[in-house]
């Protein structure tokens, strides 16, 4: 196999693209699809300072890097969700990418700073663990990002995660959703603007970027996600995508420049009435923002291990009721 661009010897075929790359041809390719989605989208102006959410994971420390290198002015952030051994290594990894190459990096501790982890969020809610960890992970990147004068936050949404909630929104014609799913989510008051700069890479491309580019990134997944329908969507899409390479670029991107608009009416109408939380000032539809109440909730409750709230589902919920609220909605 040779690369489709210096005829020599090629480490990996990207089929939907018709193309063979050699390491460095494959680097160049990832910069520019990075660098493609950026422009296009209007994601980035030159001089703005960028938060990127990071989890330690392929995504999130490939995009990190990919920004570092096309030269933006970039932060990492990453919150202790306290979610057992895995947020103990997303925490190292993210950390130990930081202290490689001198970047710059904030560091929340759930636990530590607010008195709670996901894990007994979830046992006292009685609800997914995603549902606590979406509200958190949200409105601390959010205030991180207004607090801190970024003009930007970068997630690690790549094109395999976007198909995917697309699917789903389509299958259960989540109209309100599919009216904000968008690589740009623009800044209003009390929100940031959030970029997906991922979109136009595979969870496989950015896998090989970071082996390429010798990034030590967290292979394993949250063990909350187990059993969700957003694997299930990826699953299905992957065997489609093999058969028809490209379907998923075209899906998506099809979407966004044939159907998106259609929805944005409903998307509007679901974010009418926001107004200040009454404790943080946050962006809600109740006196209380959603995040306070959590806090206010959970934060003197007696610690949940993890094992524990995995082995008794029915305190966070049965595997497939965990994870109905783990939508990669953006607000
Ligand atoms: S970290 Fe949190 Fe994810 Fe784990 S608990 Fe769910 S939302 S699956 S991206
Ligand atoms: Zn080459
Ligand atoms: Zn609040």
């Amino acid at each position: 196999m040779k690369c489709t661009v210096c005829r020599g010897p090629a480490i990996i075929d990207l089929r939907r693209h018709n193309a063979n790359f050699c390491g460095d041809h494959f680097l160049k390719f990832c910069r520019d699809q990075v660098a493609k989605a950026i422009s296009q989208h209007d994601m980035i102006a030159p001089g703005q300072r960028v938060l990127v959410a990071v989890s330690g994971g392929k995504d999130s420390l490939a995009l990190w890097d990919l920004l570092v290198e096309l030269g933006y002015d970039v932060e990492g952030m990453t919150i202790g969700l306290g979610i057992g051994d895995y947020s103990d290594a997303s925490t190292a990894a993210s950390v130990a990418f930081a202290e490689s190459r001198g970047l710059p990096l904030r560091r929340i501790d759930l636990r530590g700073d607010y008195g709670y982890d996901i894990p007994t969020a979830a046992a006292v809610t009685r609800r997914v663990p995603c549902s606590s960890c979406g509200t958190s992970k949200r409105h601390l990147i959010d205030s991180a990002a207004l607090d801190g004068g970024f003009d930007v936050v970068a997630t690690g949404h790549n094109l395999d995660d976007e198909a995917a909630v697309l699917l789903g929104n389509v299958l259960h014609w989540h109209t309100a959703y599919l009216g904000r799913q968008a690589p740009v989510l623009p800044g209003r008051d009390g929100f940031p603007r959030k970029v997906k700069p991922l979109v136009r890479l595979s969870e496989r491309e950015t896998a090989a970027y970071c082996v390429v580019r010798g990034i030590d990134y967290i292979v394993d997944e949250c063990p909350m996600a187990e059993g969700n329908r957003h694997l299930r969507y990826k699953e299905a899409l992957n065997s489609i995508e093999a058969a028809s390479p490209g379907t998923k670029h075209a899906f998506y991107f099809e979407f966004l420049d044939k159907a998106a608009d259609r929805f944005r009416p409903e998307a509007a109408e679901a974010q009418e009435g926001l107004r200040p939380c009454a404790t943080c000032g946050s962006p809600t539809t109740a006196d209380v923002c959603a995040f306070c109440r959590l806090v206010d909730r959970v934060s003197d409750a007696d610690p949940v291990p993890v094992e524990l709230l995995r082995a008794g589902r029915g305190r966070g919920g049965n595997a497939s009721n965990r994870n109905k609220n783990r939508t990669k909605v953006n607000r």
